[in-house]
């Protein structure tokens, strides 16, 4: 090896361990303004949070009362587990004292948290999912936070954060963590999709892939075949079609994260469709599928509610749910041509 190969190969190895989420959203606004450093700042104390939520599950089976339910129901009928509350006050606890960060919405809250000292400095809002796919938990399988931030609107004079009731285009950044094998965030603040690797030994998030882009089409289907008769005739027409089909694999995980995280990877679509007795669907808008449209839109697929784009659609609630079809621009596509054909008989 010459002398010139070696060190080139050194400073790229040490120039990619410091590209760090913080220096890497500087980067792509190439911009060091008042606004970029707080966007920069904000990312980096959700890499923090990401890092807490990971060292707690991966440790879960040994630390007393890390697994298993509160005892409590939260504002979606859903019962509540330890993890998603401990998740959920991770979040709040890493933005105190940021100037940043005046409002928190989350799935695990009726209404917005207010941290009192952001407040009305922190022009800033996180809408989040603490913890997705809470059912994998206690049988240590994939799940993830998923998280979207958006600048206040107004004074919010009225404390309910009104001005959150607005459609997805109003986003400025989305992202979310995966705790899988290992942990990874992927972020976007509307210049791409960028995806992060918690390195343990670092203590840090290092860049892995830039600039991802959702295949076109995939082989992958994700749902849950156990709603299929109540589903609307049309969903059913496209099980049936991907049935009758070769080239198409079913994988499902019960976490959404992880399956939308393999279809922005391998392409395909994930669907979780309304029923006949819940035509709106179980996923929500704000904290789950609004942040997961953003970033697969910018990774160049498609998210509808199978009628509408997900990032038009305008809630009317903060734990508002849609219908989800979402991944590779034609299996949505297709998915919404079995939609269309039915309307039209
Ligand atoms: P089902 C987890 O509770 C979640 O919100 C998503 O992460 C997941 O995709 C979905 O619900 C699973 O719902 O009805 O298939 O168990």
């Amino acid at each position: 090896m010459t002398d010139v190969g070696q060190p080139l190969a050194q400073e790229h190895t040490l120039d990619r361990d410091c590209t760090t989420l913080s220096r890497h959203v500087l980067e792509q606004l190439r911009s060091f303004s008042a606004e970029a450093q707080d966007l920069s700042a904000i990312m980096n104390r959700i890499a923090l949070a990401a890092k807490l939520i990971s060292r707690r599950l991966s440790r879960a089976g040994l630390v007393e009362g890390a697994l298993g339910f509160t005892g409590n129901v939260n504002v979606q009928g859903e019962s509540v587990k330890k993890m998603d509350l401990y998740a959920n006050d991770v979040f709040i606890s890493v933005f105190k004292q940021s100037g940043l960060i005046c409002r928190l919405a989350s799935e695990e809250m009726e209404k917005p948290y207010y941290i009192p000292e952001n407040c009305p400095i922190g022009r800033y809002t996180l809408l989040y999912d603490p913890i997705d796919g809470s059912s994998n938990i206690d049988v240590n399988l994939n799940i993830g936070s998923i998280f979207a931030i958006r600048k206040q609107e107004g004074d919010d004079i009225e404390g309910d954060a009104r001005d959150l009731l607005q459609d997805g285009h109003r986003q400025i950044a989305a992202g979310y963590i995966l705790y899988g094998p290992s942990t990874m965030l992927i972020y976007s603040i509307g210049t791409g999709v960028h995806a992060f690797v918690l390195d343990p030994s670092l203590g840090e998030f290092i860049l892995a892939n830039e600039n991802i882009q959702v295949p076109n089409h995939g082989p992958v289907y994700s749902t849950n075949e156990g709603n299929f008769w109540q589903w609307e005739e049309s969903i059913r027409d496209y099980i049936r079609y991907v049935h009758r089909h070769e080239g198409y694999t079913a994988r499902y995980s019960g976490a959404l994260v992880g399956d939308f995280h393999r279809i922005l990877f391998q392409g395909g679509v994930f669907l979780y469709p309304g029923t006949v007795k819940k035509p709106e669907g179980k996923l929500r808008l704000l904290y789950e599928s609004a942040p997961l449209a953003f970033l697969m839109e910018q990774a160049g697929g498609k998210a509808s509610t199978g009628t509408e784009s997900i990032l038009d659609v305008v809630p009317d609630a903060i734990h508002t749910r849609t219908p989800l079809i979402i991944g590779s621009k034609e299996d949505v596509a297709l998915v919404e041509s079995f939609i269309q054909e039915r309307a039209r008989t």
